[in-house]
């Protein structure tokens, strides 16, 4: 999988595959990023990306040409599709994540300030795609949001022991409690089910906990749940 990143912030990118299972995916040829800067596309001789907004308001708005330059600058493979992150996107899920871990190649654009002039999206037609209902200085943590998430989806990331079958969401449901030693802490104790060895009685209290928590922390949901199941 290659992921591709216009920023105008590199290195807030490629640090972040410097630690970790990310760093070892890397290592392994499992995924490539490469980072792309629309300010060395510039034609001005100050390399000047923003300007004001016609029509007057706060802030810088990201100026198209560097931007669409720096885009087609970029080799694509066949299998590829091109994402904008911003609060106006699709929000992200986790079965977002699987679609787009089924890619080859991921494109994404990240902007600052006040955002993209429309004619950048009018011109790449990006999927647009937001982490959440809240408002960032700018793309390059929902990029590293979305890479992260997609990239633990693919084949050989994660080990067998973190393998991603079992965490939240995976089944609609959020995950059961984990404990690991000591037996016990501050008179909290592990439960019994846990220690007796009998794995039909583990998965079924794991499921239960896991029913259990979902109810109380996200009605949402388990509504969804529910009425799948009945289907
Ligand atoms: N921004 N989900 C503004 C976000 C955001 C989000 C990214 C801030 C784009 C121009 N992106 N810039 N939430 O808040 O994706």
């Amino acid at each position: 999988m290659i992921f591709d990143v216009l920023t105008l912030f590199p290195e807030m990118i490629e640090n972040y595959f410097s630690y970790s299972i990310l760093k070892r995916a890397v290592d392994n040829g499992i995924l490539s990023v490469n980072t792309i800067n629309p300010r060395d596309y510039t034609l001005n001789k100050h390399k000047k990306v923003d300007d004001t907004p016609y029509g007057g308001g706060a802030g810088m708005v990201l100026m198209p040409q560097p931007y669409v330059d720096a885009y087609e600058s970029i080799v694509r493979k066949e299998n590829t599709v091109t994402i904008m992150l911003s609060p106006q996107g699709e929000p992200l899920n986790d079965q977002i994540v699987n679609e787009l871990a089924g890619y080859e190649q991921i494109i994404m654009l990240c902007g600052h300030y006040e955002g993209f002039d429309e004619r950048i999206r009018e011109i790449i037609k990006p999927r647009e795609i937001s982490i959440g209902d809240f408002v960032l200085t700018g793309g390059e943590l929902p990029a590293l949001c979305l890479i992260d998430a997609v990239s633990r989806k693919l084949d050989g990331t994660l080990g067998k022991i973190e393998s991603a079958d079992e965490d939240s969401f995976s089944n609609g449901l959020i995950e059961y409690p984990h404990y690991t030693k000591p037996r016990e802490y501050r008179g909290l104790k592990v439960p019994e089910v846990l220690l007796n060895g009998n794995h039909k009685e583990i998965n079924e209290f794991r499921y239960q906990e896991s029913l259990k928590r979902t109810k109380l922390k996200r009605p949402d949901l388990y509504s969804a749940y529910i009425e799948k199941l009945s289907k």
